[in-house]
């Protein structure tokens, strides 16, 4: 049986020359960032790949495939959908046997990712734990697909819209490494501290490779999370971004938003609350991440040539 994959020319020209690749995700596209910032920060981020040596591939499901590598008018035309579905590890076969459009969630890129081999995966936040989700339920998928996939994730941490603590606790019990990269602290988005210490800590792309390709020889199937700080000349102290959080976590509830709506609607009214400033960080840290699983993706195909 063969796979419903359609490389792009740019990622079937990385495959045949060993170029390493660096999976990224397109829900960020569809559902993160606001037109046209959404799809100006997707090909700012490529460039960024491409810029440290690697080729970039953004995956989206499209005609009963999935696409691993989009070209600038997949992106055009995907940005400014208003009807794509969010694509998570339960409807991501559902959409390809239906014909229908979807992005792709961290959850759902890592599944494609490791289908087209590839191990690097770059993107903003990933989805958690929800505040009151001893309550509502809410984990997102993220969590259980970063246990079974062999993926290296490099996100800035969690969103601080989330229940952190117990985010950290879930990832811990699924036996996932949370590694956070330069600091002690797990970052939380668009602040460089969320004021918990990470379970582990690495100060370089080697380190992390090299840990990577660790747990493939003990056969460990999940992968690692990074969490990569934002760079702190753009961050929003935790603070100053604390009480829009508040704001836009009690509308969310005052309004009943539930399932996958609730991300989508806090990053949108976080964006107005802080008119605009929480895009611009959320741009600067998905380039930084962007250059941090580059040089991951370097590492890994430098280290696993050696033995
Ligand atoms: N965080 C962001 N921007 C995003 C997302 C998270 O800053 O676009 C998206 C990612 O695709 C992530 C998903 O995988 O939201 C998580 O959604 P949920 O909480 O419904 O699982
Ligand atoms: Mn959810």
């Amino acid at each position: 049986m063969t796979l419903p994959i359609t490389f792009s020319p740019e990622i079937a020209a990385a495959r045949a020359n060993g170029t390493p690749i660096v999976a990224l995700e397109s829900t960020i596209i569809t559902h993160g960032m606001p037109f046209p910032q959404n799809v100006e920060t997707a090909m700012r981020v490529e460039a960024e790949i491409r810029a440290h040596g690697a080729t970039p591939a953004t995956i989206a499901v499209m005609d009963h495939r999935i696409l691993v590598g989009l070209t600038e008018s997949d992106l055009m035309a995907l940005g400014q959908a208003s009807s794509v579905a969010k694509l998570s590890r339960a409807d991501l076969a559902a959409c390809l046997a239906s014909g229908d459009t979807g992005a792709t969630t961290v959850a759902a890129t890592m599944i494609c990712a490791r289908l087209a081999g590839i191990e690097t995966f770059a993107t903003g936040g990933i989805g958690g734990v929800h505040r009151g989700a001893d309550t509502s339920f809410d984990i997102s998928a993220d969590l259980s697909e970063l246990a079974e996939t062999a993926v290296t994730v490099v996100a800035a941490g969690a969103k601080a819209i989330l229940d952190l603590p117990k985010t950290l606790e879930y990832l811990e019990t699924r036996g996932v490494p949370v590694i956070a990269f330069g600091q002690d602290d797990f970052p939380a988005f668009w602040s460089c501290s969320s004021g918990l210490r990470a379970p582990l800590r690495m100060d370089s792309a080697a380190q992390i490779a090299a840990a990577h390709l660790m747990r493939t020889r003990l056969g460990l199937p999940g992968g690692q999370l990074v969490a990569n700080p934002i760079p702190v000349e753009a961050e929003i102290p935790r603070d100053e971004i604390t009480p829009h959080i508040e704001a836009a976590l009690s509308e969310a509830k005052a309004k009943g938003i539930a399932a996958k709506s609730v991300t989508p609607f806090l990053l949108q009214r976080i964006y107005e609350l802080t008119a605009g400033r929480s895009l611009l960080a959320n741009i600067a840290l998905v380039l930084s991440n962007a250059r941090l699983a580059s040089a991951i993706s370097h590492e890994i195909a430098l280290q696993r040539s050696k033995t």
